[in-house]
């Protein structure tokens, strides 16, 4: 099938009419169908000359049933729906590629992962959980991290979570879980929000949520954006060589840029101001050529150890903590096209648990063995039928060839025989792998020997050593804003009774905690319950995840007429040479006039924008300008709320007065200021360089007066 049609004019991002990048992205260019003719036809190729008016009976006379075209259009248009997914509805994606650094040839026989240097064409979606496809992107949620490889082998989806532990331990939960955590059914409130009562519920008669809910109320549930978040593919998976030889793997990716996230206040006002906020962020970054890198790092743990760690490596509550297993990095992955259709590929893109290839098998964890049933049968259902793999964007770039036939949208024309053994067809397709030949799936050989019955391991019930360990493993600033989300999201709650047990569960956390998010609901403070350990892991806290560099990052400049233009432009050059996005803000668009001399052209308007939707906000000198600002309470808003939210501030010359404006506490006014982030010169002098070191540490969380 080839439909490709070039028409330059049209082709958007992705390869229409260039080179293609990949072998999946040479697949794609055969599926891509730009309209080649000026004419308007029907479905059937059948030209056009009116799609305005309905045929009818007389100029004001009633439409008529034979006009084919104008049917055919509104019936394609009230079917151009399809269900959304039933959890991880909104989401993005982009296509890349992964690059295997370390071969992993001695522990898998997985081809993808066995050369140094091969490139493997890769799909990934992020998306949150709760809310439907229409809700914002900033809300406090877990954030869904899927990746389709498409290796030589076979397709082979990494289907994780921008957290390493999940809510549930056995998969037959998950209904239970997704019922009390979505909207509730009699009004459908709230949307994309975790902050109710059904939730709380649950989790509070659920203590084996509580290590996934440290996590959930921590910053990681709010990123600044998906190039900026960890991914994890949870379960222990397993590794297999050619000789059946087995290890225990769990899957981690490290974002290029840190780990950074928004501030809850923030998340709230962005969600008003710019809902796509992180799927526009993702889409500029590659359209821009920032192409957004993550490292593969494995944890690899002997069969011979599994029983050797005090939790169970089956159970998808617990991580295994990098200073008992350390990451090795493995490989890279680049995001470096956006899709052309979003319907198209974004929506219609079907991961699977289930999708393997030679070299990685499952174990036994309860949750990935449900999962493995859940997502062909959810994929049936949301794409109609069971041909969905032949959408281009599932497609393998491997052959397929199997006695699979029929079924809705069937897009294959099959000749010949459909069933084995043959001799019709000459036998084919055969077996694979006669022989032990390489590239055949061959499932682990696990030795398995029990009742049937419907227990749970004792190996799985300690639900709070590893809440601890997180919450130990936290800087101040990170329980700070755990313990204002408990509260928030608790104080949502019109149970009291859900209040009192979710707090009685805290209180096998931490005493700290517990009495945090008590004081903060006006309950009485519950007793110590068990003994807390002092084990952390520094390796959790965002604090250690900075990242390099700061690419990307986005700086408003607020400005006016009579700006000084000179200094401006020296600091200018020095961020966007180490890759920041620099914006001029002023009160309308056009092109300013220097104080002496120059002019500086304004990219947005202020009013279109929001301090929120940038990572620090730098003021010009320049009398004049100055002055207009500082009357200006839009602009006065800019500087305020972003030293609420914890972001870099700078002032070049008399543009600390509209700092002044903006009425920071006085530690600021006092000096202590470059501490905290805020930074005032006479000249350009030092602060380019300050200014681009702070947005480096991306927040000053000790700052007074916070938000
Ligand atoms: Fe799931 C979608 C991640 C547990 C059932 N899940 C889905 C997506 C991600 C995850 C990232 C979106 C994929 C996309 O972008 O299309 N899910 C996870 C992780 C889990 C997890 C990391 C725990 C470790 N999920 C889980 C369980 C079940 C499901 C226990 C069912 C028993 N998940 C689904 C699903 C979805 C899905 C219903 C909805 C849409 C889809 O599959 O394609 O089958």
């Amino acid at each position: 099938m080839h439909l490709m049609s070039v028409n330059p004019g049209q082709a958007g991002p992705g390869s229409l009419g260039n080179e293609p990048r990949d072998a999946k992205d040479e697949q794609l260019d055969r599926f891509r169908s730009a309209p080649r003719h000026d004419a308007l036809t029907t479905d059937q190729g059948v030209r056009v000359d009116d799609t305005d008016n309905a045929l009818r009976a007389g100029q004001r006379g009633p439409t008529l049933l034979e006009d084919f075209h104008n049917r055919e259009k509104i019936t394609r248009f009230d079917h151009e729906r399809i269900p959304e997914r039933v959890v991880h509805a909104r989401g993005a994606g982009a296509y890349g590629y992964f690059e295997t650094t370390e071969s992993l040839a001695e522990y898998t026989c997985a081809d993808f992962l066995s050369e140094v240097g091969r490139r493997t064409p890769v799909f990934v979606r992020f998306s949150t959980v709760q809310g439907p496809r229409g809700s914002a992107d900033t809300v406090r949620d877990v954030r869904g991290f899927a990746t389709k490889f498409y290796t030589r082998e076979g397709n082979y989806d990494l289907v994780g979570n921008n957290m390493p532990v999940f809510f549930i331990q056995d998969a037959i939960k998950f209904p239970d879980f997704v019922h009390a955590v979505k909207m509730e059914p009699h009004n459908e409130i709230p949307t994309g929000a975790s902050a109710h009562d059904t939730f709380w519920d649950f989790c509070s008669l659920q203590p084996e949520s509580t290590h996934m809910l440290m996590w959930l109320m921590s910053d990681r549930a709010i990123p600044r954006s998906f190039r900026m978040m960890q991914g994890f593919g949870v379960h222990t998976f397993r590794f297999v060589t050619a000789d059946g030889r087995g290890t225990f793997v769990k899957f981690h990716w490290k974002p290029k840029l840190g780990v950074h996230s928004l501030v809850w206040d923030e998340t709230q006002l962005i969600a008003g101001r710019d809902p796509d906020f992180n799927r526009r962020d993702l889409w500029e970054a590659i359209e821009a050529g920032e192409y957004p890198e993550w490292e593969l790092g494995v944890q690899l743990v002997p069969e011979a150890d599994e029983h050797k760690f005090d939790f169970d490596l089956l159970d998808a509550t617990k991580i295994i903590p990098e200073e008992l297993v350390p990451v090795r990095p493995v490989g890279r992955l680049v995001l470096d096209r956006n899709p052309q259709n979003f319907f198209a590929e974004t929506e219609q893109v079907a991961f699977h648990t289930a999708n393997v290839v030679p070299g990685i098998d499952f174990t036994n964890d309860p949750l990935l063995q449900g999962r493995n049933f859940s997502y062909l049968d959810t994929q049936l259902i949301r794409l109609g039928g069971p041909n969905f793999a032949q959408l281009p964007v599932n497609r393998p770039v491997a052959d397929v060839n199997n006695n699979h036939r029929d079924g809705y949208g069937q897009q294959v024309i099959h000749p010949g025989t459909n069933y084995f053994p043959n001799s019709l067809g000459g036998g084919c397709p055969a077996h694979a792998g006669a022989g032990g030949a390489p590239g055949v799936f061959r499932h682990y050989q696990e030795r398995v020997d029990g009742h049937k019955i419907r227990v749970r391991s004792e190996s799985f019930q300690d639900h709070y050593s590893q809440a601890t360990l997180f919450w130990n493993s936290m800087a101040d600033w990170e329980k700070r804003h755990i313990v204002q989300a408990f509260r928030f999201e608790l104080g949502k709650c019109d149970s009291m009774a859900v209040r009192e047990r979710m707090v009685g569960n805290l209180a096998h956390v931490h005493p700290d905690l517990a009495a945090g998010v008590a004081e903060g609901l006006g309950l009485p403070v519950p007793a110590a319950a068990g003994t807390v350990t002092g084990a952390a892991s520094p390796a959790l806290s965002q604090a250690n995840l900075l990242g390099e560099g700061i690419r990307t990052r986005k700086v408003a400049v607020l400005a006016a007429d009579g700006v000084e233009v000179p200094p401006l432009e020296e600091v200018r050059r020095e961020l966007v040479g180490q890759g920041v996005i620099v914006e001029v803000l002023a009160a309308s668009g056009g092109t300013l006039t220097g104080k002496d001399s120059g002019t500086l052209k304004v990219d947005r308007a202020l009013p279109t924008m929001a301090s929120v939707l940038y990572d620090a906000v730098l003021v010009p000198g320049g009398d004049d300008a100055v002055a207009t600002l500082a009357a200006d309470p839009a602009a006065v808003r800019y500087v305020e709320e972003a030293y609420r939210h914890g972001k870099p501030l700078a002032a070049l010359g008399s543009g600390s007065r509209l700092l002044a404006a903006a009425r920071l506490p006085e530690a600021v006014a006092g000096g202590a200021g470059r501490e905290l982030g805020v930074f005032t010169s006479a000249g350009s002098g030092g602060v380019a360089r300050d200014f681009a070191q702070a947005l480096g540490r991306h927040r000053f969380p000790n700052r007074p007066g916070l938000l």
